[in-house]
């Protein structure tokens, strides 16, 4: 879908009155058109006085399209529905934070979207610099040195422009730096001062095609022959579908690689879906931890193949334990390119025996030509069936269940799983039939992630749809006021549980390991006593609320109406009481 025909069903709000035409510019509108140059379509933001000006040259100078102002309710999900929007689309959206604040509100989703190689293009505002120009006290708690240190270790660049000439070059980096692989979020900070100061006539714009992202770097062709004989004299190769694109042509690459092989393959619960998980080679149900299946399909395999997996060394250590890795691994990954020092969501250092060190949608159509058929007996279709949830309770299962039932036939999206849901309980058959997890494990992503990707598909006949711990709710479900305002549809189905179950766990272990009561184990971790209407807090903000869903025989008329409200155009939020536990580790 282009740019305009999104800003066309998304303008019905906060369409502004015309500007008077000028000649006079300020160094905002320089920035603005920047943006407007670089393709932006959104902007998702909680406002500020430190960028102001911009904010006014969005809304009067470029009549708020192209991009598109998005009201947040809090910097986290400014950032969060910039991490979806990117999910569901491969497209990069920008996203405003206001001063040292905003920054610190948002320094999680940053995070998120770094482990997550995210591109977000993230401007930020400060001062202003010059302190003669500062107002008392506001301007001066509000400005600080090397803002952008807050968040330097999980962004791949960040800049504090001196000039609006300088601001404008910097804005077309950092697009390119965010969108080149391995991708991640960036940071451009603003002083007041150049946004705010009158520049005449507007400067030249950069020609953004000489700026473009790079061509994809194809790996060496000795490398990919070397890894086409392996994989085609394998007698038992695995492919590991990690990192990939929502290219439909290149997930169908990877099918028709598998099979040429007849190769078995793995997919990971913390990724977006990157292979058929109802499909004969899929070797086991997607999950956080190896299944029993998936160990076994691994420490069998004599050459390995990993496209982008997100923690090889540890999936081997899984398979192999303390024994010697035997298989040949090949790496098809660029990720050691943003490995530095800070944060260690690099994982362990695999074992590489041919490292091609590109993307997977580079390597693997090279790979499908030069592979050899390989004669094989055909893996069976062994999916595990799962026997059916236990009558009259609802649990993660049943809403599985139930939810299979009611979209059946329809393309969804599902853009959160809660946690400890199993990989078999909804089969993924589309790159976009699942967009993956929120990256680094910060609790409050769910609703800014759904929402972003339902805009990414806004107008596309595939229905977003969000399955939230209840948690993760909480802290973020004011973005459901955006979804109603800018009228981007989707559903958010909370699993609630009523606690912050994982941790739950967590006490019971250390409990039970000290010989002390693990029926404690739910004190400060239990959210009841007075339980939250978490429909009633979706109705607040114009959306359809359902629940609270306590009875069984409730659930499916519950989806139903809540696909139903979506087809329909609107938002819809369902409070699924479920009952505590899991159903995957
Ligand atoms: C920002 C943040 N705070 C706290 C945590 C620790 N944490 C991990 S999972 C979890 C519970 C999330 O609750 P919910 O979404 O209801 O899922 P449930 O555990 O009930 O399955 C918490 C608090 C975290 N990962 N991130
Ligand atoms: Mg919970």
């Amino acid at each position: 879908m282009t740019t305009k025909d999104n800003l066309t069903q998304l303008i019905v709000h906060d369409a502004p009155v015309r500007s008077p035409e000028s000649a006079e510019h300020w160094g905002s509108d320089a920035i603005a058109a920047t943006l407007q140059a670089l393709d932006i379509p959104y902007i998702a933001l909680n406002p500020g006085a430190s960028y102001r000006g911009l904010h006014d040259s969005i809304v009067n100078y470029l009549g708020n399209r192209a991009p598109q102002m998005l009201l947040c309710l809090h910097d986290e999900n400014a950032v969060h529905i910039a991490q979806g929007y990117f999910k569901a689309s491969d497209r990069m959206m920008a996203s405003a934070l206001h001063s040292n604040v905003g920054l610190m509100h948002a320094a999680m989703p940053v995070f998120n979207a770094w482990c997550d190689r995210t591109p977000v293009l993230i401007l930020g505002a400060t001062g202003p610099w010059d302190a003669a120009k500062r107002r008392p006290w506001i301007d001066w708690i509000h400005t600080c040195s090397d803002q952008g240190a807050l968040v330097r270790n999980y962004t791949k660049w960040d800049n504090q422009p001196g000039s609006v000439a300088a601001a404008m070059e910097a804005l077309v980096r950092a697009a390119q730096i965010a969108q080149t692989a391995p991708r991640g979020p960036v940071y451009v900070n603003l002083d007041t001062t150049i946004q705010e100061e009158k520049i005449g006539p507007m400067p030249a714009l950069p020609d953004v095609t000489r700026h473009a992202v790079p061509q994809a770097v194809q790996p060496a062709p000795e490398l990919t022959a070397a890894a086409a004989q392996l994989l085609s004299q394998a007698k038992n190769p695995v492919m590991l579908a990690g990192r990939c694109s929502r290219s439909v042509e290149s997930w169908n690459a990877r099918v028709a690689l598998a099979e040429k092989l007849e190769m078995r393959v793995l997919t990971h619960i913390k990724l977006a879906a990157a292979f058929p998980t109802d499909h004969r080679l899929h070797a086991a149900p997607p999950a956080n931890r190896l299944v029993p299946e998936a160990k076994k399909a691994l420490a069998e395999a004599d050459v390995i193949l990993s496209l982008d997996w997100l923690d090889l060394a540890g999936a081997l250590k899984q398979a192999y334990g303390t024994k010697p890795v035997t298989a040949k691994i090949i790496q098809v990954s660029c990720d050691a390119h943003m490995h530095r020092g800070w944060s260690m969501d690099y994982q362990a250092l695999p074992p590489v025996d041919l490292n091609l060190m590109c993307e997977p949608d580079a390597a693997v159509p090279l790979l499908l030509e030069a592979v050899t058929t390989r004669r094989a007996a055909k893996v069976p279709h062994t999916v595990e069936v799962l026997p059916a949830a236990p009558d009259g309770k609802v649990t993660l299962q049943s809403v599985a269940e139930a939810f299979n039932a009611a979209i059946k036939g329809s393309d969804f999206c599902i853009a959160r799983l809660p946690l400890g849901w199993n990989g078999a309980y909804t089969p993924f058959r589309h790159p976009l039939d699942y967009v993956g997890f929120d990256g680094g494990g910060g609790v409050g992503a769910g609703p800014g992630i759904t929402v972003g990707a339902a805009l990414a598909l806004k107008g596309s006949g595939r229905i977003p749809v969000g399955l939230l711990g209840d948690g993760d709710f909480l802290m973020g479900n004011t973005a459901v006021w955006t979804a109603t305002h800018y009228q981007i549809p989707c559903l958010m189905i909370i699993c609630n549980n009523r606690s912050y179950f994982n941790d739950e766990r967590h006490q019971e272990r250390v409990a039970v390991a000290r010989g002390r009561p693990a029926e404690n184990r739910w004190i400060g971790q239990r959210i009841d006593d007075p339980d939250i209407d978490l429909a009633a807090m979706a109705r607040a903000q114009g959306a359809v609320g359902i629940g609270p869903v306590a009875l069984a025989a409730e659930v499916l008329p519950a989806l139903e109406k809540g696909i139903a409200t979506v087809r329909a155009g609107g938002v819809c939020v369902i409070d699924m009481r479920v009952e505590p536990g899991y159903d995957a580790e």
